[in-house]
């Protein structure tokens, strides 16, 4: 099984899945693509039907979008626990991974992943503050219901998911909040988390409208 993935300083989307398979333990060979901004890399379209990353490729089968490589990963390795085993916290763990799939673009847009910035904070627009203060209510009620460490006790598709804002959060300062302290400190403390920072921190390439 390959995972195409591109700088791990910055491409949030290829994070998720190869979390998920870190933390998992399941075997993949990563393949990394780096960009090649502004005009995208030629090379992604050898492998990517929409021409991004991340890409999963199992045999013949090619898949992609973060979140149904996730899906995909959690039918493939039943044991794996990518979702949680009871019917409610399953639906629920889908019903946040979604959200943070298709939403918070305001946050996303104006706050890249960055994993070798300082930590300083970054006048942000309105709906900035809005998504965190969504995000934190999805944090603080998962957290609550679970007890922790991760969104729904052990991690799950879900931490995957929401990986990248951990480090959006705080990289700009955008929240003082326990919840957000107690779950990003979870995240964080993940050997392949710093796996994958510092790897990111490593790398040369400085894509420039993605440093705030
Ligand atoms: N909705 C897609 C988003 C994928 C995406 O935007 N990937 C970025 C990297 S984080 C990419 O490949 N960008 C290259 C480009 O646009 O040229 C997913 O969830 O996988």
């Amino acid at each position: 099984m390959k995972l195409f993935v591109a700088n791990k300083n910055y491409s949030s989307w290829s994070f998720r899945p190869w979390l998920a398979l870190r933390v998992k333990n399941i075997s993949f060979d990563e393949v990394f693509v780096p960009f090649d901004m502004p005009n995208g890399n030629p090379e992604f379209a050898k492998f990517s039907p929409t021409n991004k990353v991340p890409v999963l490729q199992d045999g013949d089968l090619t898949v992609w979008e973060s979140l149904a490589i996730l899906e995909y990963l959690a039918d493939r390795f039943p044991s794996a626990g990518l979702w949680p085993g009871g019917t409610a916290d399953r639906a629920m763990a889908r019903s946040v991974a979604s959200e943070m799939h298709t939403g918070f673009l305001a946050l996303r847009s104006e706050c890249p992943m960055n994993m070798r910035r300082e930590h300083k904070a970054l006048q942000v627009s309105d709906g900035v503050h809005r998504d965190v203060r969504r995000i934190t209510e999805i944090w603080r009620d998962c957290l609550d219901r679970s007890g922790g460490p991760f969104l729904f006790g052990g991690f799950t598709n879900a931490d995957a998911m929401f990986g990248p804002v951990v480090n959006r959060l705080a990289i700009y300062r955008l929240s003082d909040d326990p919840a957000v302290r107690s779950y990003s400190e979870s995240m964080t403390s993940l050997p392949a988390w710093n796996e994958w920072q510092e790897a990111g921190r490593a790398e040369p390439w400085i894509v420039e409208e993605d440093e705030a």
